[in-house]
């Protein structure tokens, strides 16, 4: 029996089986980046042992059932090294066969360039933007310390797990990574164990030549436990994951290995050359100095008996946590429903019903309309999470009652991110992936760019985060031109599997909100505006709550033969209907909130609203103009802006544009 030195625990690891199995991994990163003639090799060799030690020895998984909510995370956040985790998934038992190995970064295989969450059965996060998978397992850390607080008990500790996160120099070279692990430090998540593989090398050269920070130093100051540890030694590794693992001590665990990148090419090893492909003209020879046959994807009887073998003890392990998990069931039978509906992601049929309409003469602005739609939503929604970028006090999303996340009260519901917007969408992404809550985040518009990275994964792996996003155009007003989105909604838009909602009035904004949460497969952003918009009386109230979720519909039908057709959304959709009165019987307005849920809807029904044979089109909207001639055509107008604001009252910004009724009946005037 090996003994952890550190603290004398005892440790069972097979190292001769664990090396060889070390190996043939290597085996199979070289067979695969040398077949896809592209693909990283460094990192699947360097790290080699300390995937042998998590996937043949530490990580408490299923390979039977990957998304057993019992389960350690491992997120890969150096996503390039994406042969790591599928070699060491096909040796532990996953459904990711030789044949995909041998189909590394091919079309439609489960083995794509970088890790996929819905592509490969074990991967958690869809990686490989350097950064991300750390904001992402300090989203995961969260929402596992979220779970416990509210389902395990003393005799049930359902959620018991450690999320364990691989990352590289890039990883944290990123600032995105530097927001959320001092978040993980400030909370207090001890169940968040970060690897730095630290290999002196990044892509271009050595790391030397752009970073000289003591990292270890650095995380100490965020509030995490450092320690250093040779990555290649396996048990030295196993020792400080293991210490890691027992740590509950209201920090979050760094290990600092020391690999070597492409171990087992000594033509490129420790050199920026071991990074991508360009080992891959020496592995023959590589292949005999590891001990491994000429035969490809190879892989031996004695290591797949260990992984067998392994496996059973995994099984074993699970069985346990079953029979506890089946006695909680049956003794709390309520919890336990609540908790399918979670992971279902049921959401109520008539969750709009439970939204009041709002007075008639409102005369508020959207975000305000939305903290009122929040309210009842939350109630109906006991695993919506709000968070906001320090700017709950002007975007509004506060969960009342709902209580601040804390490390005292992980049970609170509102999460304070700081003033980290990257971080916080990167975390709200860990949040989705774990798989329980329901996350929304806030900050203002202008700063989703700032997020971008963030949102583009998460409608990447169609998460169905809630972006609560304010002060939506130069109706922002007199912070000026830095805080008044021009481009942002566009730039958004064009984001695939993102629904961008701008609502127009209160009921809009009730109706965005409650599509947001319905909406279960992508996520949704909202646009909302810091300036009071009038409620839109001349549209019945039920057509504009309900009409939102089609993504566009005719808020105001001709009464005559139809010459004209309107279009707008949020904001100066009111200057839309008030141009209408102004351009005859013949004019038709249509509220266009969501671009990409009317791209959605059946094509008659969008002829419906938008019928060919009316070429006569005006679209008003304060920002950049080009995405709206998608509907009025090349004989359409737009009115728009294609500069930047201006620092005065938001109304008179407006004005200065020509944002205003006036412009649209000129426009259609000369049509
Ligand atoms: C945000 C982002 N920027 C750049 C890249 C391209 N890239 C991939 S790996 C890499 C170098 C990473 O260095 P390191 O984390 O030390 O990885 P290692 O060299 O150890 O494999 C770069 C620049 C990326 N994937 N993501």
């Amino acid at each position: 029996m090996l003994l952890c030195a550190v603290y004398n625990a005892p440790m069972s690891l097979d190292v001769e089986s664990l090396s060889r199995a070390a190996n043939e991994a290597r085996g199979l990163a070289m067979d695969a980046v040398q077949a896809s003639k592209s693909g990283h090799l460094g990192l699947p060799l360097g790290c080699a042992e300390m995937g042998a030690v998590l996937y043949g020895n530490a990580l408490k998984h299923n390979p039977d059932e990957p998304r057993w909510i019992g389960r350690d995370y491992f997120i890969l956040s150096a996503g390039h090294g994406s042969m790591l985790p599928y070699a060491w998934l096909n040796l532990s038992g996953y459904d990711v066969p030789m044949e995909e190995i041998r189909r590394f970064r091919q079309l439609h295989s489960k083995t794509p360039g970088h890790p996929e969450y819905f592509e490969t059965p074990g991967v958690e996060c869809t990686t490989g933007p350097l950064g991300q998978g750390v904001g992402n397992a300090v989203g995961v850390a969260v929402a596992a310390k979220m779970a416990a607080a509210r389902f395990n008990t003393p005799e049930h500790p359902i959620f018991d797990q450690h999320i364990i996160c691989l990352a590289g120099d890039g990883c944290l070279q990123e600032g995105v990574s530097a927001e959320a692990s001092a978040f993980a430090g400030h909370f207090g998540l001890d169940n968040l164990i970060l690897i730095y593989d630290s290999n002196a090398v990044t892509l271009d050269a050595m790391a030397a030549a752009t970073q000289s920070e003591d990292t270890g130093k650095r995380f100490q100051a965020y509030g995490f436990d450092v320690q250093n540890v040779d990555g290649n030694d396996m048990k030295a590794f196993l020792c400080a994951l293991k210490k890691a693992k027992a740590r509950d001590n209201g920090k979050p665990q760094m290990i600092i290995a020391y690999t070597v990148i492409g171990k087992g090419i000594p033509e490129v090893a420790g050199t920026a050359k071991a990074h991508g492909e360009a080992g891959a003209k020496f592995v023959d020879e590589a292949r005999k100095n590891l001990g491994l046959p000429q035969e490809h994807y190879f892989v031996s009887q004695e290591t797949r008996a260990y992984f067998a073998k392994h496996k059973k003890a995994l099984l074993r392990q699970y069985k346990r946590w079953q029979k506890m998990y089946k006695d909680w069931r049956a003794k709390h039978p309520d919890q336990a429903q609540l908790l399918d509906d979670a992971i279902e992601k049921k959401v109520p049929d008539d969750l709009l019903a439970k939204v009041p309409n709002f007075p008639a003469d409102a005369k508020i602005a959207t975000r305000k309309a939305g903290s009122e739609v929040l309210q009842p939503l939350a109630r109906e929604m006991p695993f919506l999470i709000s968070g906001s970028a320090d700017l709950h006090g002007s975007t509004l999303n506060y969960i009342e009652g709902g209580e601040d996340f804390t490390r005292e009260n992980q049970k609170g519901r509102n999460i304070r991110f700081g003033i980290r917007e990257h971080g916080m969408c990167a975390i709200m992404n860990g949040i989705g992936y774990h798989g329980v809550f329901r996350a929304s985040g806030a900050t203002f518009l202008v700063f989703a760019d700032y997020c971008r990275g963030a949102i583009r994964l998460s409608a990447l792996s169609k998460l169905p985060n809630i972006y609560i996003f304010t002060h939506d155009s130069i109706g922002v007003g007199e912070d000026g031109p830095t805080h008044e989105p021009i481009e942002t909604v566009s730039g958004l838009r064009v984001i695939p599997q993102l629904d961008v909602i701008r609502p127009a009035d209160p009921e809009e904004t009730a109706g965005a909100f409650v599509a947001a949460a319905q909406r279960t497969d992508g996520p949704t952003l909202l646009a909302l505006t810091r300036q009071a918009v009038p409620t839109l009386n001349d549209i019945d109230a039920n057509l504009r709550r309900e009409g939102v979720a089609r993504g566009g519909y005719i808020a105001q039908r001709e009464t005559a033969g139809l010459d004209l057709i309107l279009l707008s959304c949020g904001s100066e959709l009111q200057h839309a209907i008030a141009a209408a009165k102004e351009l005859g019987a013949g004019t038709r307005v249509v509220s266009m909130p969501c671009f990409e849920r009317f791209e959605r809807e059946p094509e008659s029904y969008r002829n419906e609203v938008l019928p060919d044979e009316c070429r006569r089109r005006v679209a008003i909207e304060a920002g950049v103009t080009d995405l709206w001639f998608k509907y009025v055509g090349l004989d359409g107008k737009v009115i728009g802006l294609h500069r930047f604001g201006l620092s005065a009252p938001g109304d008179q910004v407006m004005k200065e544009f020509g944002i205003d009724a006036q412009h649209v009946i000129e426009a259609a005037r000369s049509l």
